[in-house]
């Protein structure tokens, strides 16, 4: 049995719902894991996944974490249509996408997401409930980028560090579809594909895609095509309906802060 706990909202969950759809795989079982409602901190849950988060896979009783390992070892269980190339040289180079996105490129859009959706929801508590928020995560490093972003807005470290992520991964994109695209890895639609997917969905929800893309043609075209599969539809990546439209609203309200930060950073450190 196939089981995978998940939330709607999720980046990383959505990527395993994705890779599920590309591959016409429709006998799993989904276990909703509610993370406003706190379920994620479940003691139950928690045996399943000590930090807290979604994605959790479930086969046959044996436990599998990370996003981005859930895909990989769901691509070798449905090997057909293969997401992963031949060549052992071009899998390295595809799992380089992978591991850009895993260690920066999250945490890129967590940070943009607390300041554009979740930080007048924190701000708007008291100091004792946003105490409780916090109170639950077993991941400090998480606690204290979500911390920064709610007090200090687009003036966080991390805000910067976000915008100086995205730029280098959409300035990557631009150049491999350059050269030989229209995927990241040339012809075939890889995990690559798929894994930065749902990161860039959730940046094109809050409005923040587009000033990266409009003078990245390649990389324009990448996103519409990753948008134009049907997987992407079906497993309803990024904001969808009243979610896309309330996304799109606040997004819009940070997009100034997010160019005047980004001007910023390509004056100060991306110059040249
Ligand atoms: N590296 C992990 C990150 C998972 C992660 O942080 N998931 C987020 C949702 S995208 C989560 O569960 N957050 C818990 C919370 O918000 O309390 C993965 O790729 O699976």
């Amino acid at each position: 049995m196939l089981e995978l706990y998940y939330f709607e909202n999720s980046i990383c969950a959505e990527r395993p719902l994705m890779l599920l759809a590309e591959k016409g795989v429709t006998d799993w079982v989904p276990r909703h894991v509610h993370l406003f409602r706190g379920e994620q901190f479940d003691p139950a849950y928690l045996a399943l996944n000590p930090k807290a988060q979604v994605p959790t896979l479930v086969h046959d009783g044996a436990v599998i974490r990370e996003s981005s390992l859930i895909c990989d070892y769901l691509d070798d269980l449905y090997p057909d249509p293969p997401l992963k190339p031949t060549s052992p040289v071009e899998i390295a180079h595809m799992r380089e996408w992978i591991k850009e996105a895993d260690e920066s490129g999250f945490e890129g859009i967590a940070s943009l997401s607390f300041v554009a959706i979740f930080r007048a929801k924190l701000l708007a508590m008291s100091e004792e409930e946003r105490n409780a928020y916090w109170a639950g995560q077993t991941v400090l490093e998480r606690t204290q980028r979500q911390q920064s972003c709610v007090f200090e807005g687009m003036d966080s470290p991390y805000a910067l560090r976000a915008i100086a992520t995205w730029e280098r991964i959409f300035a990557k994109i631009e150049k491999a579809t350059a050269r030989r695209g229209p995927w990241l890895m040339g012809q075939q639609f890889t995990l690559a594909d798929l894994e930065l997917a749902t990161f860039v969905a959730r940046l094109d929800g809050l409005t923040l895609a587009e000033p990266c893309l409009a003078e990245r043609p390649n990389a324009r075209a990448w996103w519409q095509a990753v948008k134009e599969r049907p997987s992407y539809a079906e497993a309803r990546v990024g904001p969808s309906g009243e979610e896309s439209e309330a996304m799109g609203v606040e997004g819009a309200m940070v997009v100034d802060d997010f160019m005047r930060k980004r001007a910023e950073y390509l004056a100060r450190y991306a110059a040249g």
